[in-house]
């Protein structure tokens, strides 16, 4: 078996599979949970980051949170919506990864998270890797050793 620290699929530069800020769904921590829904709703995603007016990254925020902030005692209040923040009950302890880092560590981030959030060396959001862009990457790969074994 191949010395897994001298096989190509690890060497891979991350920056392939970055999916830059531009295209990526965000909001802003002042933004109300109001808009963060109709984000989500409208993006079709689950979850996105949370970025300032610097394109830092400030957290992630999810459909599953802004509907548990709506639940009251007995009923939902959905009224909370627009009186509620993002940054009020974003998620700030999240994996995050550098514009240099090892796939390895992307691809074992990507075990508990859809998506990581990936940063330069100023802190700036650059984008995110999905959990899709690397399995896609890794059937890929797997499917051309096969070939060649052939
Ligand atoms: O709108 C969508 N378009 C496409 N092409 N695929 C979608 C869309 N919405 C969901 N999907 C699919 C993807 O395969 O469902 C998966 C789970 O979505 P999620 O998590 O629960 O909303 C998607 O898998 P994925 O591409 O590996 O993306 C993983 C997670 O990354 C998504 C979402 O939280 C985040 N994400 C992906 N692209 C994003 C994004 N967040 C903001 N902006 C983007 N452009």
């Amino acid at each position: 078996m191949q010395n897994l620290q001298e096989c190509h699929v690890l060497q891979q530069p991350i920056e392939s599979f970055i999916i830059s800020a531009e295209e990526v769904a965000h909001v802003q921590p002042d933004n109300s949970l109001e808009h963060a829904l109709l984000v989500l709703v409208k993006s079709g995603y689950t979850a996105i980051p949370v970025l300032d007016t610097s394109f830092k990254l400030r957290g992630l925020i999810s459909k599953a949170q802004i509907l548990d902030s709506m639940i009251g005692i007995e009923k939902l209040e959905p009224e909370r919506l627009h009186k509620t923040s993002v940054g009020d009950v974003m998620s700030i302890s999240f994996q995050c990864v550098s514009e240099d880092a090892p796939f390895e560590k992307v691809l074992s981030y990507s075990i508990n998270n859809p998506f990581i959030c990936v940063e330069n060396h100023q802190g700036s959001f650059l984008g995110i890797i999905t959990r899709s862009k690397l399995l896609a990457y890794l059937n890929g790969y797997l499917h051309e050793q096969k070939k060649h074994q052939k």
